[in-house]
């Protein structure tokens, strides 16, 4: 009797210890939550994206990690990304480098007139460049993917048909986009994303320049009834996250958002570059935007002015002891490689 009964317990020991062997790593313990911030509104690239990376990682830890995701500026502002990260007041943050343009100088290089096709070459592009210079801007994060917008456009309340069009017209654009308008005599106007439908509501602007897919998801096609087609220029973004939460990560979790990061470059480029088609068809469909093609001769003047800003570009960042050369070549050769 006495040893039937120790045998039962033993049993239970050892059904007990099974079970938990089974049990997949983290799973056993409270999943680790992670904060992410985001600066524009929900249904926006940058928030799509990140819905998409809070699913597959969840999935692919086993629900060791839950991630609670904070659109629309609720956690963080598109200016106070990058330091709101660094304090830790969000362990994640998606930032655009182009709203803090002489802070994040490398990988803005990307938004040079050099012809980033898409939004899917683009991200690629900036990913190996990030890696190859791993750029001392980027040193107090741990940076988990990195992606751009497609060619920018030129969205308007009025057409833009030539040069004398967009002579002093207030347009919005940030960074290397900004630099580009104003070669061309726009007005251009500095704010981030989150800022323009107010400011194209009140005719503080009459346009912006940026990706066609926010003619939809922003509603602007309904206040902007004209594009100007110019594919020049892209926006690079980040995911950054807070040092000391990423050294609190077990292996098996870092392994997992590591693997994720060039993955989420190009499911985000991908997803972009279907959007704006999608937001194209609407725009001329349903809002009966009119879509303004420059003639061959007036896109080669246009092309012509832009040519003094890469060599500008590399002459001053030569000055702060950048290798400028080699990544305007480097950009180069990697758009070379993966437009094919
Ligand atoms: C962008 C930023 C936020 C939401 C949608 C967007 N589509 C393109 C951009 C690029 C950008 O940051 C900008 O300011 O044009």
């Amino acid at each position: 009797m006495r040893q039937k009964t120790g045998m039962a317990v033993l049993a239970v020991l050892m059904a007990v210890l099974v079970a938990q062997a089974l049990v997949p790593a983290g799973a056993s313990a409270e999943p680790m939550k992670l904060t992410y911030a985001n600066f524009p509104p929900a249904p926006t690239f940058p928030c799509v994206q990140m819905e998409r990376w809070k699913t597959e990682v969840e999935k692919r830890t086993n629900g060791a990690v839950a991630v609670q995701t904070f659109p629309g500026g609720t956690l963080l502002g598109a200016k106070d990304m990058m330091d709101g990260v660094i304090a830790g007041t969000a362990d994640i943050g998606c930032l655009c480098m182009a709203y803090q343009p002489g802070r994040f100088i490398i990988t803005n290089a990307t938004s040079l007139p050099l012809g980033i096709p898409n939004a899917l070459v683009g991200s690629k592009v900036l990913w190996d460049l990030f890696n190859k210079y791993k750029p001392e801007s980027f040193a107090k994060v741990k940076v988990l993917t990195m992606f751009v917008s497609a060619p920018s456009n030129i969205m308007s309340r009025v057409p833009v048909r030539n040069a004398k069009d967009i002579e002093g017209l207030a347009l919005r654009a940030s960074g290397g986009a900004a630099v580009i308008l104003k070669a061309w005599g726009a007005n251009a106007v500095g704010m981030p994303m989150s800022a323009t439908p107010e400011a194209l509501q009140k005719g503080t602007v009459k346009g912006l320049f940026s990706s066609l897919e926010v003619m939809k998801d922003f509603k602007f096609a309904e206040l902007c009834k004209y594009v100007t087609m110019t594919d020049t220029v892209i926006y690079p973004f980040a995911v950054v996250m807070n040092m000391d939460k990423w050294k609190a990560l077990s292996p098996d979790v870092q392994k997992v958002l590591e693997a994720l990061g060039p993955e989420q470059a190009g499911w985000t480029g991908e997803y972009m570059d279907g959007h704006v088609q999608e937001s194209v068809e609407w725009s001329k469909k349903d809002q009966k935007v009119e879509f303004i093609e420059l003639s061959a001769q007036e896109k080669a003047a246009w092309d012509k002015k832009l040519q003094f800003i890469t060599d500008k570009w590399i002459e001053d960042a030569k000055g702060k002891g950048i290798p400028a050369e080699a990544i305007v070549e480097d950009i180069k050769a990697s758009m070379a490689k993966y437009a094919k």
